[in-house]
């Protein structure tokens, strides 16, 4: 491949400096380089920058068009434009030291007049995808179709009411498994789209989850037909584009994952905003998950506390970090997952090095946040408070509750003979959360 011209000739690769650095172009706590156990940052945090916002964001909000303007965008909305664009992508994940990308099918590529023309649009990009991952060596986390912004998905892509609908979305999904394969993706995520309803005065609830369910099981026989080997994942959302979205939060996800059998092809993609719009806190949702061995990959990013609705933004919440983190390491980390920071640019955050700065920001949070979970879990004050605050189920007529071997004859019998009123003890909540804080900030 020729080496192109630089799209960022100002800015060089972005150095580890240390926490007493000022520059606002270096990391003061991510260190890829940096070895844990036998382990470089770099491999742990497994960070992915998301294509749809960072090369395809323009800034525009239902007020106003873009603002963001890129030097790469010349040239409409050709393939030719898609290249040179990922040219410029390629060379920022490289600089921000980020070692997997993240896209739909129609980010990458133009949506052409029929689905064939589509298909041939895709094509093109992702062997020059695929060029551009050999020659940086990033790699892909995963791929995603995009079944929400063409106005034939208006009314949903599987739980469509019109079966062409469905028809057209499993013939888009198809492709974008081929492109996900063919670039090496670790992962697919399904993200719920305008999958849900407006309102149940037109809505036939059950049929629609029984055909996402259904487009579910062919994607998963799709998979085993091409030997796609990556993890399937299922990002939910509680809101927004539709009133209600069925894959609401992971709870939800497992129960309709199980009612339909597929819970063994999936794990969940949680991300930190649609676990607050869900009214849950994000650790909830990674403990959920966990729970239940399907804790797949992140979307990194914040809410805004004030606003309703995902504004994407990108999370410098170290607090709240280190409590995912904790969940996290504690189920034994991601697996084929990572960090991907789903969050753009705020609308007057024009310029380009913005976009180094606001990725800096979040990847210093993750990292900084990584380390703090390491040294809270290798103490374990944390783990040993709740270990014995569950402690009266290890033995005696508690063990015998958890393999059931207890009943209700059996304890009434012995609340009233032995043990009468329980001893109440303190959950030492404001003595935990001083804890956390003495980790935060000494
Ligand atoms: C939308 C969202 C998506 C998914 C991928 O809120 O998070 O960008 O991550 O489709
Ligand atoms: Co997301």
């Amino acid at each position: 491949m020729a080496k192109s011209k630089s799209h960022f000739p100002e800015i060089s690769t972005i150095a580890y400096e240390g926490t007493g650095s000022t520059n606002a172009l270096a990391f003061r706590h991510y260190n890829p380089a940096e070895v844990i156990d036998g382990k470089t940052m770099k491999e742990h945090m497994r960070f992915g920058i998301a294509y749809w916002h960072s090369f395809r964001g323009t800034g525009g909000d239902p007020f106003g068009p873009g603002t963001i303007q890129r030097p790469w965008e010349k040239g409409g909305d050709s393939v030719s434009t898609a290249k040179r664009r990922m040219d410029a992508a390629f060379e920022f994940f490289q600089k921000i030291e980020a070692p997997f990308w993240c896209f739909h099918d129609r980010d990458i590529a133009p949506e052409g007049r029929t689905l064939a023309e589509s298909n041939k649009n895709l094509a093109a990009v992702v062997a020059h995808a695929k060029q551009l991952q050999k020659a940086t060596g990033v790699k892909l986390l995963w791929g995603t179709a995009n079944l929400f912004s063409n106005p034939r998905f208006m009314c949903g892509a599987s739980t469509n009411p019109d079966a062409h609908v469905f028809a057209y979305s499993a013939a888009q999904v198809k492709s974008a498994m081929d492109a996900t394969l063919e670039l090496g993706g670790e992962n697919y995520v399904f993200w719920g789209g305008r999958e849900g309803y407006e309102t149940l005065l037109n809505t036939n609830l059950k049929r629609e989850q029984d055909h996402l369910a259904r487009f579910l099981h062919m994607a998963v026989d799709y998979a085993k037909s091409i030997g796609f080997k990556g993890q399937f994942l299922i990002e939910p959302k509680p809101k927004e584009p539709t009133k209600h979205q069925y894959d609401f939060d992971v709870a939800s996800g497992i129960a309709f994952l199980r009612t339909y059998g597929l819970e063994k092809y999936f794990k969940f993609n949680i991300e930190t905003n649609h676990a607050t719009l869900a009214g849950h806190t994000f650790n909830h949702e990674i403990e959920v998950a966990a729970s239940q061995g399907m804790l797949g990959s992140i979307d990194a990013n914040s809410g805004d506390e004030l606003l309703g609705w995902d504004t994407d933004q990108f999370s410098t919440d170290v607090r709240q970090l280190t409590l995912a983190m904790i969940s996290i390491l504690r189920a034994g980390g991601l697996g084929s997952g990572g960090f991907n920071f789903d969050a753009k640019l705020r609308r007057p955050s024009i310029d380009l090095e913005d976009l180094f700065i606001a990725h800096i920001g979040g990847m210093d949070a993750y990292a900084l946040a990584f380390k703090i979970a390491r040294r809270i879990l290798a103490e374990g004050k944390f783990e040993q408070f709740v270990a014995d605050r569950y402690s009266s189920f290890d033995t005696g007529y508690g063990q015998d509750i958890e393999t059931g071997k207890a009943n209700f004859k059996s304890l009434e019998k012995l609340v009233l003979t032995k043990l009468g009123e329980p001893t109440l003890r303190s959950g030492k909540q404001e003595y935990l959360e001083n804890l956390l804080m003495q980790y935060l900030h000494g």
